[in-house]
């Protein structure tokens, strides 16, 4: 491979695959100190998207850590969580992290270094062997069970899923991905990142989403491949709409000639592929993943895109449709989606109940409900009401309760998921106030973002006298549901 090649473009810069290897062997001399191999200790870094986090992921693989991604949103609470249920020995942080992450790394005995640092640590050429068994990856993600979960992969796991993305959309050298994902996920990861990187191609890192700088490049008539969240699409198409009629027609030609748009991680509603047909001409091609198991289904690369389906299994992934008691349904029936193959994750990091609980018969059992007709997957929802789907991230119902169930003035709560256009569901909250006690949401607001990630924070809100509960007591989630999408009732005094 001619390591002139250019691996990495960000805002700062242009850099190769040769200054990608040269920064991680820097990285992996930093964090190996006077030891041949980090076995498998895990490293979190806090590094917004770039050169720069690209370069410590990998030096953290070939020191022989396990990679812990930090979420750039995330407050003190949600971090201080992360790194301890990781056990993390190391943090890397963008210096301008120092204040927030140093107080954590503190309390937890975990050593605080700056990407600064770590990079401009002398490079190391005698790293240890890494085999394909070991673990390499920890994400975390919300789950039907109160607290974020660590999915762990090893180094063959994420070569699995990487081949059958390369396989499936046909990843090749001259490819150029443009990125605006965060790096904390699955998507931006697996998709965004490593699959361009695996064949050599260039995938050029936006610090952030931002509309008109995407669409700007696409403008440019030089991005190849892209891939998002329904809202990225909601939000390229409003900003699409808004620009004068000369721009909107650069930016439409330039996007003509990527040759991939893809769109996943929650439902792509059919007017946003409708509209973004009409101004980019790509039909988009929507794919069905999770963390836990890599990209199960996808559209067909060559072939027809069928609105509101999901496709067909990714090369090397098996995928049944089964019933409550795993018994398979015939087609045209509604059924768990359950996968197996090499892209299913190794266990959920330390819990090992929960690893259990998720499999059946060595299958990995989804949660999301789907049928098969004419050969395509058609997802129809999942089966629990506490996992909400919000801009394409996971959050749990139950986690958010359990912080709002701390605030004074709330006596009882419960979390839902509420269907938005732009959203995909936005988190609604019910509560029983405490006896004299008042609550309006921007107050709600401001103390959650001191304890949730931005995306867990309410964004609408009921005080009632009684929460909907059935004849023993418990809350019925799909009446509160209807609490913000039925008429308005009178607030509790
Ligand atoms: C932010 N806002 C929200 C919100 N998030 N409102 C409702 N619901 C939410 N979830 C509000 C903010 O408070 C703010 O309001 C305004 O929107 C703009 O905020 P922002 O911070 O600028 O939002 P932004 O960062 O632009 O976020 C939008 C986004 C982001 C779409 C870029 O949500 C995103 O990056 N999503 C991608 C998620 C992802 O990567 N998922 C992959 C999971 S892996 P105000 O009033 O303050 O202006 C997976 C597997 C698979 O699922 O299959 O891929
Ligand atoms: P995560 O745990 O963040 O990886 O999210 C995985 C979940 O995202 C899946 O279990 C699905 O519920 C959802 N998801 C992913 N892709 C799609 C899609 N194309 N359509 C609907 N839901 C999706």
């Amino acid at each position: 491979m001619n390591q002139d090649r250019v691996a990495v473009v960000t805002p700062d810069g242009t850099h190769t695959y040769a200054d990608l290897d040269r920064a991680s062997r820097a990285v992996a001399g930093a964090l190996l100190g006077s030891v041949s191999d980090l076995s498998e200790a895990r490293v979190a870094f806090f590094i917004p998207p770039g050169f720069e986090y690209t370069a410590v992921q990998r030096g953290i693989w070939r020191a022989g850590g396990i990679a812990v991604p930090l979420a750039l949103s995330h407050p003190a609470p949600e971090l201080e969580y992360v790194l301890r249920d990781a056990g993390a020995t190391v943090v890397i942080g963008a210096p301008e992290s120092r204040a927030l992450l140093m107080p954590i790394a503190q309390t937890l005995g975990t050593r605080f270094m700056t990407s600064v640092e770590v990079l401009a640590h002398p490079t190391r050429d005698d790293l240890p062997h890494v085999g394909a068994p070991r673990r390499a990856m920890i994400v975390y993600t919300s789950g039907t069970t109160g607290r974020p979960k660590g999915v762990v992969t090893t180094h063959a796991i994420l070569g699995a899923e990487i081949g059958a993305m390369v396989e499936a959309w046909e990843w090749r050298p001259n490819d150029r991905m443009l990125l605006s994902l965060p790096l904390h996920h699955a998507h931006g990861i697996m998709n965004g990142l490593l699959a361009p990187l695996a064949v050599h191609a260039t995938c050029e890192i936006l610090p952030a989403f931002d509309a008109a700088t995407v669409w700007e490049r696409f403008g440019s008539g030089e991005i190849t491949v892209f891939t998002a969240v329904p809202t990225i699409y909601h939000r390229l198409i409003a900003a699409w709409d808004q620009a004068p009629p000369a721009t909107q027609q650069a930016w439409s030609a330039g996007a003509r000639l990527a040759r991939l748009m893809m769109c996943g991680s929650a439902a792509l509603p059919v007017q946003t592929l409708a509209r973004w047909r009409e101004i980019s001409g790509h039909t988009l091609l929507e794919r069905y993943g999770m963390t836990e198991t890599g990209m199960i289904l996808s559209n067909p690369l060559h072939g027809e895109r069928r609105p509101g389906f999901v496709g067909t299994p990714m090369p090397g992934v098996d995928v049944r449709l089964v019933d409550e008691w795993g018994a398979a349904v015939p087609d045209g029936a509604p059924g768990e989606i359950e996968t197996r193959g090499p892209l299913v994750f190794l266990e959920y990091w330390k819990r090992p109940e929960e690893t259990k609980a998720g499999f059946r018969d060595g299958w990995f059992r989804t949660g999301d409900t789907a049928v098969r007709e004419n050969g395509a997957f058609r997802l129809l929802g999942r089966s629990s009401v506490d996992i909400i789907k919000t801009g394409g991230f996971k959050v749990s119902a139950l986690e958010i309760e359990e912080v709002l169930r701390m605030h004074p003035a709330i006596g009882e709560c419960a979390v839902v998921g509420v269907a938005d256009q732009e959203w995909g569901e936005k988190v609604a909250a019910a509560v029983e106030l405490r006896p004299d006690a008042t609550l309006a949401l921007p107050e709600l607001q401001q103390w959650a973002k001191d304890r949730l990630a931005p995306y867990k924070v309410p964004r609408l809100l009921r005080t009632l006298d009684a929460l909907p509960r059935n004849a023993v007591g418990k809350v019925v989630k799909p009446d509160v549901a209807a609490l913000f999408t039925g008429p308005p009732r009178p607030a509790a005094p």
